[in-house]
């Protein structure tokens, strides 16, 4: 299996989660600028949306987008998957609503010239992270055992500190609980930032 990913971009989120599986994985850097692979290979020939992540399975299929590409690495290690009857749809909801809510506004607020749009965006996602905050119940987002959710919510609340977004107690102090997991140190030390 093989991981394309950019140090610190939302494939963190997945380079997370597969460490916490422990399942077994190469990691390939993608320039996004210039979409080479560290290797100097086009990674359009791999996504041709041309944004990472992508993850190559074992037999040549390749998932993009982080609501699948998480999905499929929690049903790999169903620990990854919150209880109960509806664990996995509200994994998936919390996912949808993190790369679409959280990820696309961060990325309004990052490359956006306009003072104008990156204020609309810093009160979305100051909105949304207060929601969330609301949302922790327990260690993580759904209780006490980690989830995939929890992969994208960690880098989504790690971007905070870098791009300077206000966040609520309960989630600085979950940052730091998430930070805490081996699988994340390891994670952040293979992308350069532990
Ligand atoms: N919808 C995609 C978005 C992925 C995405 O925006 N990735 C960024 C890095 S955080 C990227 O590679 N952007 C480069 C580009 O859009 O060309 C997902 O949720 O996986």
């Amino acid at each position: 299996m093989k991981l394309y990913h950019t140090p610190g971009a939302c494939s963190q989120a997945p380079h997370i989660a597969l460490n916490e599986a422990g399942l077994s994985f190469d990691r390939i850097k993608v320039d996004i600028p210039t979409r080479t692979t560290e290797t100097g290979g086009d990674f359009t020939e791999i996504n041709p949306k041309g944004y990472v992540p992508a993850l190559v399975l074992d037999g040549g299929e390749v998932l993009t987008e982080n609501v699948a590409i998480l999905s499929w690495i929690a049903e790999q290690k169903p620990d990854l998957i919150p209880d109960g009857t509806l664990g996995r749809i509200r994994m998936i909801e919390a996912l949808g609503f993190l790369t679409e809510e959280v990820h696309k506004p961060f990325l309004g607020f990052m490359f956006m010239p306009s003072d104008e749009v990156k204020a609309i965006n810093r009160q979305a996602l100051e909105e949304r992270f207060n929601y969330l905050a609301g949302q922790i119940k327990g260690d993580y987002l759904f209780g006490d055992r980690f989830s995939a959710a929890d992969a994208m919510l960690f880098v989504m609340v790690n971007w905070c500190f870098g791009f300077g977004i206000e966040l609520p107690p309960a989630l600085a102090a979950y940052h730091a609980r998430v930070a805490a997991r081996p699988a994340v140190q390891a994670t952040l030390k293979a992308e350069g930032f532990a």
